[in-house]
């Protein structure tokens, strides 16, 4: 009789594996084996092989286990706080405005530059461990509030230095093309030469991003400027994505596909033949209600257009001081659904599978053998709960790369 051999065996566990195209690929009563780090063996607890030998084992409780949550799209790592823009934007003035009136991002930009890289770490810090108390295993940092090398630099190497402090992945991304740096007033293109000819080249051979990020927008880059964005992230090896048609129509969304760009997100003004070529260049559709709520939108993203065509839906906190301070993932899974009609299980397909393809990692996102082991354990009677509850839900454990963390189960 063969003995399997499993490093962590979890049983009494109901499983959302998110492996299906549909739906919550649920198991009742299963089981998960882990050796290594990665799902051994998956599946209900009745077909477990006979003889194991597990060095430890977890009984669950008969809770519900999810792949861990990737928050595909952030800008987590700035100094500074931007309180006071609420309480202007609640007495009228737009985003638009604000930024305008040499507020918003280039208020974050001057006191993300006046930190020291401890002082950033420190102030950044108790946000990634939030995400993490939420269920967040992976998570995508932006630079983009440093606007030269050096301090896009400092904003990047916080971003891996606190993932590595805080038991959390951190992937990272280069947001060079954010805002036009104000000694770069009247001379954007200017700045987009710094940004491909000295940016993208030093933080590349730097090693410091895993991918090149720009804001297409009326108050951002126009496309054309975007365009040589892409193309010198593409000369460097690096991949795309874009902050695409979130205040206006950019025609982002077919720009982001037309370089085979990761992700287009935001998309609340995509128009369909936009959704079209992003299906052809499966560019993954990252939608952000935190933002959505927080400015007051109602031009909601094309969420029909993109069902219909068949374009993955992700779904993040866009976590900023500007337009979403938020860090908790299983609340933007309620938003997503109440704001932009997601189904629960779409929800969750968003914060696991499709935002991992959004980052470009195939080994996560769902429970399948040979995945890597990051589970959320929830305390829920069915999974579409993680998605009802206003912002109330948190793991009761989570098992990052098949070790137990942060575990009150
Ligand atoms: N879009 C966003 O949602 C954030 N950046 C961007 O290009 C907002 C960043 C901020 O306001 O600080
Ligand atoms: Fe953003």
């Amino acid at each position: 009789m063969p003995v399997t051999t499993f490093d962590l065996l979890l049983t009494d566990v109901h499983l959302a594996t998110m492996r299906d195209a549909n739906g919550f690929g649920v198991i009742r009563d299963g089981a998960v084996g882990i050796s290594n780090g990665e799902i051994a063996w998956i599946g209900p607890a009745r077909d477990l092989p006979r003889d194991i030998r597990a060095a430890w084992r977890r009984t669950c409780g008969g809770r519900w286990a999810t792949p861990g949550l990737v928050d595909c799209h952030t800008h987590l790592v700035y100094a500074g706080n931007r309180a006071g823009e609420f309480e202007r934007r609640l007495n009228g003035a737009t985003y638009a405005d604000i930024a305008q009136a040499g507020g918003g991002i280039s208020a974050t930009v001057r006191a993300t530059r006046a930190a020291s890289e401890d002082e950033l770490a420190a102030e950044s810090r108790g946000r990634l461990v939030a995400m993490a108390e939420h269920g967040t295993t992976t998570v995508e940092i932006k630079s983009g509030y440093g606007q030269d090398v050096a301090q896009e630099a400092k904003q990047l190497a916080v971003a891996r230095r606190l993932g590595g402090e805080c038991g959390v992945d951190v992937c990272t991304t280069l947001l060079a093309a954010h805002a036009l740096p104000a000694d770069y007033a009247g001379r954007a293109d200017a700045y987009v030469d710094y940004v491909c000819a000295t940016m993208i080249p030093a933080i590349a051979k730097a090693g410091l991003a895993d991918a090149v990020d720009a804001f297409c927008e009326s108050i951002g880059f126009s496309p054309a400027q975007t365009r040589r964005v892409f193309a010198a992230a593409r000369a460097h090896g690096l991949p795309v994505k874009l902050h695409a048609d979130q205040l206006t129509d950019q025609e982002g969304g077919a720009l982001a596909a037309e370089f085979g760009a990761l992700s287009a997100d935001h998309l609340e003004h995509t128009n369909e033949a936009g959704v079209a070529a992003m299906a052809r260049a499966g560019t993954v559709a990252v939608l952000l209600p935190g933002a959505y709520y927080a400015l007051s939108d109602t031009h909601s993203p094309p969420v029909d257009a993109l069902r219909r065509h068949g374009v993955p839906m992700a779904v993040a906190t866009d976590c900023n001081p500007g337009t979403s301070p938020a860090t908790s993932l299983p609340l933007m899974l309620n938003m997503a659904c109440v704001l932009f009609r997601l189904t629960p299980d779409e929800a969750l397909a968003g914060a696991t599978k499709h935002a991992a393809r959004a980052l470009g990692l195939a080994d996560r996102g769902m429970l399948a053998a040979g995945m890597r082991a990051d589970i959320a354990l929830w305390d829920v009677a069915e999974p579409a709960e993680i998605a009802y509850w206003i912002g109330g839900v948190r793991p009761a454990g989570v098992i990052r790369r098949g070790v137990p963390a942060r575990w009150s189960a």
